[in-house]
């Protein structure tokens, strides 16, 4: 088995064991160790070799030995044992919005649900809305949802899966003889949130091409080769991502880079405004109508040029009216990931973080930021080990010692992310709240709630004066957790009236707000933070995942707190 098989592998026993009603952190530690398979730039195989998997993040012993047992038999016993008690075609119910766990087992249990079908037979008979804690309501909406998912029976990859990987590739290949420049194209170029593909482009005369590629098809993380030419390939990596490679001339780069990159709306504006003026733009070159010599392009800037327009930044190119703006000159003046000099959500070993407060501070610090909020898990969150209101006072003394010691060019400030329950409560009362200097508010818990019932939550931390962010409105989980219904137009004009900044979480499965809903709310004038929501000092990686999220939404330093120095945020917030 292979490094996706034995991922897949950890992934449905992680669902069955959910379905069966296992203890949450055995689930957890399955999916962790999926992650890490999913990640992983060499075979899992050669690891095992050598005998140091469980030097890899969230393998321990119990697990390394499953993986050294899938590699030695191709099969997991355990699997089987756990199939006895929940037959595994119940993972795919997982996929249908609206059911979880808890529901697949009470359909199965009580009305003999296994596959999908049987599920869309069980709700058109009317048998889902008498079960305990369904309803009309949510029988309507799962067949509306199994509807959706038999459309688009999506294969999309998460952003942060694919990323890593494209960069990794090119590093190798850009080494190679006769490549003088590499690139990234199509939606992974673009930044888009999910990737179909991987698109890779290399510059290099023809007679290096084919060296190049069989570099490429034989790259230990090449799962199979659909696809090897000399000027194009197409493999599948171990973790499932499809991966195209052009080798392309230097003449032209610009125009096959513009053209790769797309998107496809993107392009086909580009050559309606080519054709307007005598051109007529292909993926090579641009045409003249009267027939003289073409024009080949060396980079995009010229491309644009070509065009009478200026530079559009592959974020933008999503014909979202960024071909309009560039002609009146109004393009915005992007946020850059130097524009950032703080992060305002970040966790600490006090509650579910890696690490300590002043190593938080330090990896902060080495980033180039100036200062930080130290946000941990409010006391309801007991599987995030929450603090209690006494925890959180005692932590307000080890912040202080800890900005102390990183002296004058570095804030710390004390925070908390706190849970908005399901009640629509808030989990820390009045007095506590004024007594730390930035509050976030989270919707974590119930997120399946009616669009009423969430956004009277919301409304209620909005409205708090003490509240100071909303992190991660939504909630959503990409690729599969949709998040919850909220009615984001009356969430930005809460979050402008009470001057509530809202979050970008940088982390690539969350990435919400969404690019769409950011550039929404920074129009109607609400200020926007990008955070990296660290659990671990290497989860600051995350800021150029929200940096190109917010570029996607438009939106400038101004629009950003986080580039704001502290006394202007603090000026804000109070
Ligand atoms: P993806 O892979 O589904 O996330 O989306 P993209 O945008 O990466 O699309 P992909 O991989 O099919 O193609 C990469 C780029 O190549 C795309 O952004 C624009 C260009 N392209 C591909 N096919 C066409 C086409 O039929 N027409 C035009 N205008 N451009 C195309
Ligand atoms: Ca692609
Ligand atoms: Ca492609
Ligand atoms: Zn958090």
């Amino acid at each position: 088995m292979n490094n996706r098989q034995i991922a897949d592998m950890f992934d449905r026993v992680a669902d069955m064991l959910a379905i069966r009603g296992d203890n949450f952190h055995r689930v957890l530690a399955y999916r962790k160790a999926s992650e890490t398979l999913r990640a992983l730039s060499q075979p899992v195989a050669d690891i095992a070799a050598t005998g140091s998997l469980t030097d890899l993040p969230n393998i321990g012993k119990t697990l390394a030995e499953k993986i050294d047992e899938m590699l030695e038999t191709g099969d997991l016993a355990f699997y089987h044992r756990v199939a006895a008690d929940v037959p595994p075609e119940l993972v795919e119910l997982l996929r249908v919005e609206g059911l979880g766990p808890k529901k697949v087992k009470l359909v199965y249990d009580k009305l003999g649900v296994v596959t999908m079908d049987d599920l869309e037979t069980a709700a058109r008979a009317g048998k889902l809305r008498d079960l305990p804690g369904m309803g009309q309501r949510s029988e309507e909406k799962i067949l509306a949802n199994l509807e959706a998912l038999k459309q688009h029976g999506d294969d999309r990859f998460p952003l942060g899966d694919a990323w890593p990987l494209a960069q990794q590739i090119l590093t190798e290949l850009e080494t190679l003889p006769g490549v003088t420049q590499t690139a990234v194209g199509g939606s992974l170029r673009r930044m888009c949130e999910t990737i179909g593909d991987i698109d890779l482009l290399v510059c290099a005369s023809a007679e290096f091409a084919p060296a190049i590629m069989d570099h490429f098809v034989n790259l230990p993380l090449v799962e199979s080769i659909s696809g090897h030419g000399p000027t194009k390939s197409r493999v599948t990596l171990l973790n499932g991502i499809g991966v195209d490679l052009r080798v392309l001339p230097a003449e032209n780069w610009g125009t096959l880079l513009s053209y790769f990159t797309g998107s496809k709306a993107h392009n086909v504006k580009l050559r309606e405004r080519a054709r307007q003026r005598g051109l007529s733009l292909n993926e090579y070159d641009f045409t003249r109508d009267d027939g003289g010599d073409p024009i080949l392009c060396a980079t995009e800037e010229a491309v644009y040029a070509t065009l009478d327009l200026p530079y559009i930044a592959p974020p933008l190119r999503e014909d979202r009216g960024e071909i309009e703006a560039a002609k009146q000159g109004r393009l915005p003046d992007l946020i850059e990931q130097n524009d950032i000099i703080a992060d305002l959500h970040m966790h600490s070993t006090w509650s579910d973080g890696k690490a300590t407060i002043l190593e938080m501070a330090r990896a902060a610090q080495a980033r180039g930021l100036h200062y930080i909020v130290i946000s941990d898990h409010s006391r309801s969150l007991g599987i995030a080990n929450g603090l209690s209101i006494e925890q959180l006072r005692e932590q307000a003394a080890e912040i202080k010692s800890a900005d102390a010691e990183m002296g004058d060019d570095f804030r710390i400030l004390h925070g908390t992310e706190m849970e908005i329950k399901a009640d629509g409560t808030l989990d820390y009362p009045d007095d506590v709240l004024a007594e730390l200097d930035f509050v976030i508010a989270s919707l974590h818990v119930s997120l399946s709630q009616t669009r009423d019932q969430v956004m009277k939550r919301v409304f209620a931390a909005l409205d708090n004066p003490h509240v100071d962010m909303l992190a991660h409105p939504t909630g959503r989980l990409i690729p599969d957790r949709p998040g919850a219904d909220l009615d984001m137009e009356r969430v930005f004009m809460a979050a402008l009236s009470t001057r509530t900044i809202l979050e970008i979480n940088a982390n690539p499965r969350r990435l919400d707000l969404t690019d769409v809903n950011a550039r929404r709310a920074a129009q109607l004038g609400v200020k926007i933070a990008i955070n990296c929501d660290a659990h671990a000092p290497d989860h600051f990686d995350f800021l150029h995942y929200g940096v190109a999220t917010a570029q996607r939404a438009w939106l400038t330093p101004n629009n950003v707190v986080n580039t704001w120095p502290l006394e202007k945020l603090l000026r804000f917030i109070n």
